[in-house]
C-alpha cells in the first residue's frame, strides 16, 4: 500500500466516519471516500464541485454515498435484470443492486503529483477483513484497479478487472455520475440522436432516442450506446466521453421517486442527473481468463467554439 505521508497535495483525512482521501493541488480540489473508491468531489480551483453530491449523504461504513460517482462493479442495477451469464457468476438471494464494490474497503496502491495534475490508484483492501456479505455471494476470481486522473481542466476515471480465474469471467459495470444543474427542466443531452436505448420505465421497451435527451419526470433507461456526450445545463455545461463501452445510463428520479430514495432530499431531483459509462445489459463483458477490460470516463467542460 501507498502512503500520503510524504505527498505534497494529498492528505488522509475522516468524514463522518469514513476515511477519505483529499487532494489539494494548486489548480483544482478533489475527494474521495476509501470505502467504495467513492469520488464526490472535484473541483478547479475558483470552480464549484463538477459532481453532485446530496446534502442528505452520510459517510459511514457500509452505506453507499449520494453523489460523486459510485462504483458498480460486478453488476449494474438489479441482479435479477442481468444477462444470464452475469446472473451466473452469483448465488442466493437479496443481493444489493450495483454489486458491492462501492461499500468495501479500497486502498491506496499508486500516487503520482506533478504540478500539472494527481493519480491515483487504488485496489480492494483485503487487510480491511472479510468482504462484504454479498462478495461472499460471487464466483469470480478477479484482481481489480480505480486509477483517477485530475487535472486542472479533467477528470478521468479507469476501472480494470483482470480475470485471474481459469473460467470466464462475466460481469456487467457502471461508473454512475451524478453531476449537478440549476434546473433539470432546461438541461439536455447532445449525442444520442438515433441511439437505441432500454426504457426501465416503460416494460424495459426497445425504442429509438429522436434529437436531444431532455428530462420530464423520472427517467431511467439504458442507451446501447457510449458517444461523446455534451451534458447542457442553463447555468453549466459538460463534456462526458467513454472508452471500453458501449453503453450509457441516463437516470433523473422525479419527484416520486426521489420521496424514496435514501439520502436524498425531495427536491433534489430538480438539480442534479446521471450520466453514466457503463457495460450494461447486452453490453454485458466476458473477460477470459488472465485478460483484462478496462471501463474509462473523462468529464471535462465543452470545447469552446
Ligand atoms: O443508474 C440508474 C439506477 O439503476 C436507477 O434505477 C436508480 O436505482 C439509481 O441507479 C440509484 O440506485 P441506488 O442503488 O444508488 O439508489
Amino acid at each position: 500500500m501507498t502512503s500520503v505521508s510524504a505527498a505534497r497535495y494529498t492528505r488522509q483525512t475522516l468524514k463522518g466516519s469514513l476515511t477519505t482521501l483529499q487532494v489539494q493541488h494548486p489548480l483544482f480540489s478533489a475527494a474521495l471516500a476509501l470505502q467504495g473508491g467513492h469520488l464526490f468531489r472535484f473541483a478547479p480551483t475558483g470552480s464549484d464541485n463538477w459532481l453532485w453530491l446530496s446534502p442528505d449523504a452520510h459517510f459511514e461504513p457500509g452505506r453507499a454515498i449520494r453523489g460523486g460517482i459510485p462504483i458498480c462493479w460486478p453488476w449494474f442495477g438489479d441482479p435479477d435484470r442481468n444477462p444470464e451469464p452475469v446472473r451466473a457468476q452469483f448465488q442466493g438471494e437479496s443481493l444489493p443492486a450495483h454489486g458491492f464494490a462501492r461499500t468495501r474497503m479500497w486502498a491506496l496502491a499508486g500516487l503520482s503529483e506533478t504540478e500539472q495534475g494527481v493519480t491515483l490508484t487504488l485496489v480492494p483492501d483485503d487487510k480491511a477483513g472479510p468482504g462484504t456479505p454479498p462478495e461472499a455471494q460471487w464466483r469470480g476470481d478477479a484482481a481489480v484497479t480505480l486509477t483517477f486522473c485530475f487535472r486542472p481542466d479533467s477528470l478521468s476515471l479507469e476501472l480494470t478487472t483482470t480475470n485471474t480465474g481459469t473460467q470466464p469471467l462475466a460481469l456487467t459495470q457502471a461508473l454512475h455520475t451524478y453531476l449537478p444543474t440549476a434546473d433539470i427542466g432546461c438541461t439536455s443531452l447532445r449525442g444520442l440522436h438515433g441511439a437505441t436505448y432500454l426504457d426501465t420505465l416503460d416494460d424495459w421497451q426497445l425504442k429509438t432516442q429522436s434529437g436531444e435527451v431532455i428530462f420530464n419526470g423520472e427517467t431511467d433507461r439504458i442507451y446501447q450506446a457510449a458517444p461523446t456526450i455534451s451534458i447542457n445545463g442553463p447555468d453549466q455545461g459538460f463534456c462526458l466521453s467513454a472508452r471500453g463501452s458501449a453503453s450509457t445510463v441516463v437516470w433523473n428520479p422525479g419527484p416520486d421517486k426521489a420521496r424514496r430514495l435514501s439520502d436524498f432530499p425531495d427536491h433534489g431531483w430538480t438539480s442534479m442527473l446521471c450520466v453514466e459509462t457503463a457495460n450494461a445489459a447486452s453490453d454485458f463483458r466476458t473477460i477470459e481468463p488472465e485478460q483484462q477490460h478496462t471501463l474509462a470516463m473523462t468529464l471535462s467542460r465543452p470545447q469552446a467554439r
